[in-house]
C-alpha cells in the first residue's frame, strides 16, 4: 500500500487538493430516478410497498403484519441474560448517559422581551411533534450503527420530542438485530418498524396506516436512504446529509507517536473506501515514519480492504513549511474531524476556524467521540463545516416568534407601518394597519 505523499504548498496547490477531494462526491442520477419512483409508490401504496420491497431486498418471506415490532418484543429486549450482552448493554446505557448530559447543556429556552409601552416580543422553542430515526443494519443485520442511534435519539429526547419511531431493515429471517432493540429499550423508545433503505424514509414521511407520518427523519444510510432524504426535505426536516467520514489530524511529531497517528487515520478509514484520512506535518521525519506505521497497521486490520482503499485514494500525509502553513491547509479542509496531536493543543484552538469536531491532544483519540464522550458524532462532512455545525438538540426544535402590540405601539408606530407597505405597493396591508388609529 501507499498512502499520498503531499508537499503543500510547492508541489500539491489547494486547487489539486479540492479537485482530488471532490471525487468523493458523485452524484448518482440513477439512484436518484429510482428512489424517486419508490418515493411515489410507498406514496400510493403505503405499508403493501414497503412489505414489497422488504420481500425483495432483506427477507423473502415479509408481511405488512411484520412492519411494527411488537410492544412485548421490545419490553423485553433486555431480558437476554448471556454476560457478554449485558456487557455491551452496560457499556450501551453509560454512553447514552454522557450523550445525555452534553445534550442537555445545548438546550435553548424561550425568552420574552417587554417594552415600557406595553410591547412583549418572544421567542418559543417547541420540540417537533414526531421523529422518524433510521439505523442501518449494516453486513446483513449484523454491524449495525448502535451508536448512531444513540447520537439521534439523545437529542430528539432533550429537546422534548415525545413521539420517536426507530426504523431498521429486518434481517433475513425477518427478525431485527437484538442490539439495535436492547439499546431502544434502554433509550425508553418503543415504535420501532421493520424497514430500510428509501421506503422506510418514504413511509416515515408520508404516513401508511401502521406507520404515522414524522417531522423530522434522522440517521445515518446508505446512498438510497440518504437520497430519498434529500429529496423529501422540505416535506419533512432532516438532520443532514452526511457524506464519507474525514479526519485531519495535526501533528507536531513531538507529541504522541506515529503509530497513534496512524492509528486514529485508519480509525475513520475503515469506515469506507471514501473515507478521506490526513495527517498534516511540518516535521520530514514523523511524516516518514507516519508513511510506515500506516502500511503495517493497515495490513493487520480486519477491514484493511476497505482502509487500504480509502488510504490509496483519499488519505494522505502532507508536509508544509511549517505550522501556520499547516493550520490555513486544516481551516481550508474545514474537516468533520480534527485532531491536534501537538504539544499544546489549547494554544492551537484559537487558530482553528473550521471543523466539525476538535480533539485535543494526546491523549483524545476519535473514537473516544464516536462513541462514548457526549458530543454528537453526526458531523458536517466535505468541507460543511465552514457552515454547519454537529447535529444537535436544535435540530428537533422550531421557534415560534410572538409578536403582542398595544394600542400605544400603533400610536405610536402604524403610520411607518403602512408608509413602508405603500412602498411596497401593498396597500390592504397599510389598511390593515390604518384601521386600528385612523
Ligand atoms: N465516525 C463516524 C461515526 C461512527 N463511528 C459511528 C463509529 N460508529 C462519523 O462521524
Ligand atoms: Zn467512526
Amino acid at each position: 500500500m501507499s498512502v499520498n505523499r503531499w508537499r503543500y504548498p510547492q508541489e500539491t496547490t489547494w486547487k489539486d487538493i479540492q479537485d482530488r477531494l471532490a471525487g468523493r462526491m458523485n452524484p448518482e442520477n440513477v439512484v436518484e430516478e429510482r428512489v424517486r419512483a419508490i418515493l411515489q409508490d410507498v406514496a400510493d401504496r403505503g405499508d403493501e410497498a414497503v412489505a414489497e420491497y422488504t420481500r425483495r431486498f432483506d427477507c423473502e418471506s415479509f408481511e405488512t403484519a411484520m412492519i411494527r415490532v411488537p410492544d412485548e418484543e421490545v419490553e423485553s429486549a433486555l431480558d437476554n441474560t448471556d454476560p457478554r450482552f449485558i456487557k455491551d448493554m452496560e457499556i450501551v446505557r453509560e454512553s447514552a448517559e454522557r450523550i445525555r448530559k452534553f445534550h442537555e447543556a445545548q438546550l435553548e429556552r424561550s425568552w420574552w422581551t417587554t417594552s415600557q409601552d406595553g410591547t412583549i416580543l418572544g421567542q418559543i422553542v417547541s420540540p417537533v411533534d414526531r421523529v422518524g430515526l433510521y439505523v442501518p443494519g449494516g453486513q446483513g443485520g449484523e454491524t449495525p450503527l448502535i451508536s448512531s442511534l444513540l447520537m439521534n435519539a439523545v437529542p430528539a429526547q432533550v429537546a422534548g420530542v415525545e413521539r420517536i419511531a426507530v426504523a431498521s431493515p429486518p434481517r433475513k429471517d425477518g427478525s431485527l438485530n437484538p442490539y439495535i432493540l436492547g439499546a431502544a429499550r434502554i433509550l425508553g423508545v418503543t415504535e420501532i418498524y421493520r424497514m430500510g433503505s428509501a421506503w422506510a424514509a418514504a413511509a416515515f414521511a408520508y404516513g401508511t396506516n401502521i406507520i404515522p407520518a414524522v417531522d423530522v427523519i434522522a440517521g445515518p444510510g446508505n446512498i438510497y436512504l440518504t437520497t430519498a432524504k434529500r429529496l423529501l426535505i422540505g416535506h419533512v426536516g432532516i438532520d443532514m446529509i452526511a457524506g464519507p467520514s474525514e479526519i485531519s489530524v495535526v501533528a507536531d511529531g513531538k507529541a504522541g507517536k506515529a503509530a497513534w497517528v496512524a492509528a486514529d487515520m485508519l480509525s475513520q478509514a475503515e469506515h469506507d473506501a471514501l473515507a478521506s484520512a490526513i495527517c498534516i506535518t511540518w516535521n520530514e521525519a514523523f511524516a516518514e515514519e507516519l508513511a510506515g506505521e500506516l502500511e503495517t497497521q493497515t495490513e493487520a486490520l480486519p477491514r484493511s480492504d476497505i482502509a487500504r482503499q480509502a488510504l490509496e485514494e483519499w488519505g494522505a500525509i502532507v508536509v508544509t513549511p511549517d505550522e501556520v502553513t499547516a493550520l490555513e491547509l486544516v481551516n481550508r479542509l474545514a474537516p468533520e474531524h480534527l485532531e491536534l496531536m501537538v504539544e499544546d493543543p489549547w494554544s492551537m484552538l484559537g487558530r482553528i476556524r473550521h471543523a466539525g469536531a476538535i480533539f485535543m491532544g494526546t491523549h483524545t483519540p476519535e473514537p473516544v467521540g464516536d462513541y462514548f464522550a457526549g458530543p454528537n458524532h453526526v458531523l458536517p462532512t466535505n468541507g460543511t463545516a465552514r457552515f454547519s455545525s454537529a447535529l444537535s438538540v436544535a435540530d428537533f426544535c422550531k421557534k415560534s416568534s410572538v409578536i403582542a402590540a398595544s394600542p400605544g405601539y400603533l400610536d405610536a408606530h402604524g403610520e411607518k407601518v403602512a408608509r413602508f407597505a405603500r412602498l411596497e405597493g401593498l396597500e390592504a396591508h397599510a389598511r390593515s394597519v390604518e384601521s386600528r388609529f385612523k
